[in-house]
């Protein structure tokens, strides 16, 4: 299975006013393609958890997806005792797990084979809350800087430049 994939997926029963809360990199590009529109997407890894747990907890009636990925989860395994003691019903997550830091050059996220089950066991959180999905992409990433017509990473930026001068976005804010 690859990101898109996945994503896919998970998604795919997700109704409509669902929120989502994304890690940065490959898996934000794929789920700004399927759910731009109500997708928290966040720079800092690891808090992914964090930020679902809050908006699920402050809004119990809204269905939170999270899109974790394995190495933002390693940065900030102290998140998992607080998401065992509140588990939230309308909260799940799923970690990308493709065992390398795919968005920044391809090292390895850990330095050792990690049992997943057992270590959120040891927390008592179930699979329910918390799913590890291992993925391998083949195709290469979009390289992080390109010319402005086509760089997906400069669409915010574009998107602001556009509002300031009154004119219609170029490419990379319209991400099309
Ligand atoms: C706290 C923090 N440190 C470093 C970065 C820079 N950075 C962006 S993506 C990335 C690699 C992320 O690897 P992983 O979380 O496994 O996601 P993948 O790229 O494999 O999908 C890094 C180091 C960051 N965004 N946040
Ligand atoms: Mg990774």
């Amino acid at each position: 299975m690859n990101t898109e994939e996945l994503v896919a997926s998970v998604l795919r029963d997700a109704p409509q006013q669902s929120v989502i809360v994304c890690a940065p990199g490959r898996t934000s590009e794929v789920v700004y393609r399927a759910r731009p529109e109500c997708t928290l997407f966040i720079d800092s890894m690891g808090d992914v958890i964090p930020l679902a747990l809050g908006i699920a907890l402050a809004a119990p009636a809204v269905r939170v997806h999270g899109f974790e990925t394995d190495g933002g989860l390693l940065m900030n395994l102290s998140v998992l005792p607080v998401l065992a003691a509140q588990l939230p019903e309308n909260l799940s997550v799923v970690i990308v797990d493709n065992g390398i830091y795919e968005s920044s050059g391809g090292l390895p996220s850990r330095t050792s084979p990690i049992d997943w089950d057992r270590l959120l066991g040891a927390f008592g959180i179930p699979p329910a809350a918390l799913r590890v999905a291992g993925v391998t992409n083949d195709d290469p990433l979009p390289a992080a800087t390109k010319p402005l017509d086509g760089a997906h990473s400069s669409y915010l930026v574009e998107a602001l430049l556009s509002a300031y001068q009154g004119r219609e976005p170029r490419l990379p804010a319209r991400k099309v």
